[in-house]
């Protein structure tokens, strides 16, 4: 642990791929100013003691694990197929993909018990002979580190076993998914060290940003008028986190309320609203929220 610096948080963040640019983005909304080069190995936030050091992807749970780092954001695929000696923190809500199962679109595979004996290709070995050994189905592993979605083609597999999000590479290849293992997003994690190692406060207060900028994305902020006699209806309506800030309107009888709405059910309450007697209702984006 010797190079843990004292005074600075450190995390570590994917240099170059899928989760770059949307992690380089969610710590700017948590507020911290920093310039980002593709160049640096490393950027010093300016409004908060925090380095971010920019690594591929593979290299995040050992720094994090061996503390050359305290923190880290990665796919939690990599934790369920690695199982590094770190703790997880968040779930970052982006960086969405699931591992599947895959097979060729002509095969006459139509259930994964009919992979008995089989032979799957993938780079997620651990995370595919746990899922079929847990499922009692003995099948044959090949680990292949890329382009995992050509090996049925080659008639190196007569499966496959991989990452996917909009379901593309799959269509590209005649391939046809036919089972989820896990769903993955992006996760902050930590050093197990980290929360004893005199950095606790600046760790919570990290995490506060980013718990802000995650409630937001859960919620809308929405502004309505409404006839001041429906008020305890919409009030009723409004399942409140707090009570709705309320303005009088210039019309007489007419007020403005304002409050937030959770994301999960935001459709069906404006409908319940304008059938109250809302109208003019409008969004308005929360950058953050601090609960
Ligand atoms: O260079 P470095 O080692 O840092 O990066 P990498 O090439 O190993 O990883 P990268 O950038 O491809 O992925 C980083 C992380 O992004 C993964 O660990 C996942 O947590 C997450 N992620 C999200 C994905 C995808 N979506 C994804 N679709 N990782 C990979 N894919 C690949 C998948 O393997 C397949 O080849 O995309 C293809 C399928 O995508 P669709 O959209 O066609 O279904
Ligand atoms: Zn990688």
């Amino acid at each position: 642990m010797a190079n843990i610096n004292a005074k600075y948080l450190k995390l570590a963040i994917q240099k170059e791929g899928r989760l770059t640019d949307e992690t380089l983005e969610f710590l700017r909304k948590s507020g911290l100013e920093f310039e980002s080069y593709a160049i640096r190995l490393f950027s010093t936030c300016r409004n908060f003691p925090l380095e971010i050091l920019y690594v591929r992807d593979d290299d995040i749970p050992e720094f994090v694990a061996s503390g050359t780092v305290d923190l880290g954001i990665l796919g939690q695929n990599m934790l369920n197929e690695e199982r590094p000696k770190v703790k997880k923190l968040l779930n970052l809500r982006y960086g969405f993909c699931t591992l599947t199962v895959a097979v060729s679109k002509e095969s006459e595979i139509k259930n994964i018990k009919e992979l008995k004996g089989k032979t799957i290709a993938t780079s997620y070995p651990e995370s595919t002979k746990k899922f079929f050994k847990e499922n009692n189905i003995p099948i044959e592993v090949v680990s292949i580190s890329g382009s995992v979605e050509i090996t049925p083609a080659l008639g190196v597999a007569q499966a496959i076993v991989d990452l996917t999000s909009t379901g593309s590479t799959l269509a590209l290849n005649d391939l046809r998914a036919l089972k989820k293992i896990y769903e993955s997003e992006a996760v902050l994690i930590a050093n197990e060290d980290a929360l004893g190692n005199g950095k606790q406060d600046l760790l919570k207060k990290l995490i506060t940003r980013f718990k802000g900028v995650l409630s937001a994305k859960d919620y809308k902020y929405v502004m309505m008028n409404a006839p001041q006699d429906v008020l305890s209806q919409l009030k009723k309506i409004i399942p409140g986190l707090k009570s709705p800030t309320i303005f009088p309107l210039a019309k007489d009888g007419w007020i403005s309320v304002q409050t937030v709405i959770k994301e999960d059910v935001f459709w069906e309450t404006i409908e319940k609203l304008k059938q109250a007697g809302a109208s003019g209702i409008t969004v308005l984006p929360i950058e953050k929220m601090i609960l």
